[in-house]
């Protein structure tokens, strides 16, 4: 029950997302007043767009805002909404398309965490959800969140029916065989230990990377960015992704679960950037890629504007040494 006419309206009054607090646990957390404000509006956003906990069946529906609204970062929807602005739309336009990326996005958390794939108890700071609600359950929610991103985009108003089209297209190939269940299903069951580091960029750029350039390319299209501007948005998507594939490697090497709110020390044995290349390149290599996302965009952006500053403040943290103390140290 979430047509077009039930949407609360973007500015409807404030709304708890579920009483916790939403300070992220993990290094590379952009911050900043303004972004502080956005992201609060994404946490809002999300809360008003999924089932109340009260609405049956309530396990299903709790498992959903259990997963959905414990903090994560939210800088997929930031990007969608920090391009839309970059390129002369109000942010706010791109609310909802960042949410559907979102939802999209923990879905696939929530998937990634059974025991069938990476087996992890800790998300978001909270018991991963198959942990807290049972793994059928999990599964339902993630097709409940995975369905829901595309009825929020089917119903977003102040763009046009080819605009809505377009959204579309960009998040399902994203999700699909040639993004997110391509690079999983490669990332778990055609991967070895001596992978060369060409082949786990590969596989990152769809597991990770994929749902980037769609967050990206999602606000240039809302914002009517021609096609060279487009392309440009596509390769700052893919260094994005492929910097912060590597990020998380190296938190995932150099963080304690608590620190990390999620489950750490699950590569070992796997070939990832962070193991193959040792954590001070693999940070190098996070500068490396950052560098080429911030170039891609640079024809067509200033270095001050919204797009770049934040892409810079989430690798940001990166550079400095705290984030590579020994796990658990
Ligand atoms: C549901 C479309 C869909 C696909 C299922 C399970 C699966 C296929 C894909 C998993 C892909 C995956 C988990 C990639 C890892 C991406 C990654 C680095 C996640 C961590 O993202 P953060 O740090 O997390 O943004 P928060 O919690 O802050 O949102």
């Amino acid at each position: 029950m979430h047509g077009r006419a039930n949407m609360p309206p973007l500015d409807g009054p404030p709304q708890d997302a579920a009483g916790r607090n939403m300070g992220p646990a993990v290094t590379g957390v952009p911050r900043g007043p303004a972004i502080a404000n956005l992201r609060e509006r994404v946490n809002q956003r999300l809360a008003a767009l999924v089932a109340p906990p009260q609405a049956a069946p309530v396990s299903l529906n709790c498992a959903v805002r259990h997963a959905l609204l414990a903090p994560g970062k939210r800088v997929r929807p930031l990007l969608t909404m920090l391009t839309a602005a970059e390129f002369g739309a109000d942010p706010l336009k791109a609310l909802d398309a960042g949410c559907a990326v979102e939802l999209v996005h923990t879905a696939s958390l929530v998937l990634d965490d059974l025991p069938c794939m990476d087996d992890a108890c800790t998300r978001r700071g909270v018991p991963a959800t198959h942990t807290a609600f049972g793994e059928a359950t999990a599964v339902l929610a993630a097709i409940a969140m995975l369905t829901r991103a595309f009825g929020v985009v089917a119903a977003m108003e102040g763009i046009s029916t080819a605009a809505r089209v377009d959204l579309t297209a960009i998040l399902s190939v994203a999700s699909g065989a040639e993004g997110l269940a391509a690079g999983q299903e490669r990332d778990l069951n055609d991967r070895g230990p001596a992978d060369p580091l060409a082949k786990i960029n590969d596989i990152n750029d769809q597991k990770t990377g994929a749902l980037f350039i769609a967050a990206i390319q999602m606000g240039g299209r809302i914002a009517e960015a021609d096609a060279s501007r487009m392309a440009a948005l596509a390769a700052l998507g893919r260094e994005v992704g492929l910097a912060f594939q590597a990020l998380d490697d190296v938190i995932d090497l150099s963080r304690s679960t608590s620190e990390a709110g999620k489950d750490t020390g699950k590569d070992t044995g796997k070939a990832t950037v962070a193991t193959v290349m040792g954590l001070e390149p693999a940070r190098a290599e996070v500068e490396r890629h950052m560098q080429l996302a911030l170039d891609a965009i640079a024809p067509f952006t200033k270095a001050d504007g919204p797009l770049r500053s934040f892409v810079a403040a989430m690798f940001a943290q990166a550079s400095s040494a705290a984030s590579l103390k020994p796990a658990n140290g």
